[in-house]
């Protein structure tokens, strides 16, 4: 799955596979270095119950994944209020226990 993003983030840039594994390691440390960077999106689908939302976002620098939309789940069910399909967020995410968590979001672009 990782490997998937890494060819395709490649794909996207034009950077050959082998290069972009090569250079993975020092980019992830960079980027864990860096305070959490926000990533812009658009809401797709909430479901409060199962505290998951659908966003179609841009690239998120810091899981070096290609713009797409998927679904993310959230630390906290009030960090849904006030988000509906539509609405435009920038947010925050962490590769979490197998699957993609929401550690920040903000309405707005
Ligand atoms: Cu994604």
């Amino acid at each position: 799955m990782k490997r998937a993003w890494i060819l395709a983030a490649a794909l996207v840039s034009g950077i050959a596979p082998a290069a972009a594994l090569a250079a993975d390691a020092p980019a992830k440390a960079e980027a864990k270095a860096k305070a959490a960077p926000l990533t812009a999106g658009e809401v797709k689908k909430v479901d409060r119950e199962a505290k998951k939302l659908t966003i179609q976002h841009g690239p998120i620098e810091n899981l070096k994944m290609p713009p797409m939309t998927m679904v993310f789940r959230v630390k906290d069910a009030s960090m849904l209020d006030g988000i509906e399909p539509g609405t435009k967020v920038r947010f925050h995410a962490e590769e979490a226990n197998g699957g993609y968590v929401v550690t920040r979001l903000q309405k707005g672009k």
